[in-house]
């Protein structure tokens, strides 16, 4: 392949990937139907620790795929009927371009603009690189981002390559706490390569907002840090929804 990886975006990258976990029979991400269900009752989601103002900025680093922010220790997720409590890691992004919406999940067969994921591995698992190794190892929120809207837009800048979002709690990040209660619940994988199928899938069906220069913020970092290949933006990094193959895409009712 005379594509060096490095300068492919992450959507290149998954198409071109010929690891076999990511033609398996539970990938992500999928389009969800909060019309037809199935529906199901779930318990209130627990988050432990989302509310605390961060002591610093939250500095998101461009990795060449996304820009990813590591998360302290202490942030817990857990109820939700997810079983037991798993440990935040580490949140991302996944944006489109001016031509097409970015968001990975599909809603009702919409995509939006963009699409938050906070990263967490189960707590009878012990580490990341461990969890990828069970079905229920790792549990990813999903948040829709929308430009616009009536509520409170994020607040972000653009600082070299890195993106900083000033001091705020991880539940800034949320929809309104009233809204929880609103997601999609599925068993799926990691939507880029090794797309291990480890994933417990919760995605909040109401968007949070951001404004236009914000998304343009995400869509101005540059995928190379190389001087002897021209910058090119990073863009498109989400990758397409992925065959259901049978599985309950549950909606929850509560
Ligand atoms: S996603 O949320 O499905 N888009 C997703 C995709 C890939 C990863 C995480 C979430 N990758 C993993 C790496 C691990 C790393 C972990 C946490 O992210 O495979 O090596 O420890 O940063
Ligand atoms: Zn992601």
């Amino acid at each position: 392949n005379s594509i060096s990886t490095q300068y492919m975006t992450s959507s290149e990258y998954t198409f071109l990937s010929g690891h076999p976990n990511c033609a398996g029979l539970r990938q992500s991400p999928v389009d969800l139907d909060s019309f037809r269900g199935p529906f199901a009752e779930f318990p209130p989601i627990t988050l432990t620790g989302y509310d605390t103002l961060s002591s610093s900025s939250w500095n998101l680093q461009n990795n060449g795929h996304s820009v990813v922010a590591s998360l302290p220790t202490g942030m817990v997720l857990s109820g939700a009927g997810l079983n037991g409590r798993y440990h935040a890691v580490q949140f991302h992004f996944h944006w489109g371009s001016a031509a097409k919406p970015g968001s990975e999940h599909s809603l009702n067969k919409l995509q939006f603009p963009m699409e938050l994921h906070i990263v967490h591995y189960s707590s009878r698992y012990g580490s990341m690189s461990n969890a990828v190794r069970y079905g229920d190892g790792i549990a990813v929120l999903g948040v829709f981002l929308q430009v616009g809207g009536i509520l409170q837009p994020l607040n972000l800048y653009t600082l070299g390559q890195q993106i900083v979002i000033p001091p705020m709690p991880l539940a800034a990040l949320l929809p309104d706490v009233h809204q929880r209660g609103r997601f999609a619940r599925y068993q799926g994988s990691l939507t880029t390569p090794s797309c291990d199928e480890a994933v417990v899938w919760t995605v909040f069906l109401q968007p949070i907002s951001i404004s236009l220069s914000q998304m343009e913020a995400f869509r101005n970092v540059q995928a190379t840090e190389s001087s002897s290949f021209p910058q090119r933006s990073m863009m498109n990094n989400n990758r397409p929804v992925q065959p259901v193959f049978g599985r309950s895409i549950l909606i929850a009712s509560s």
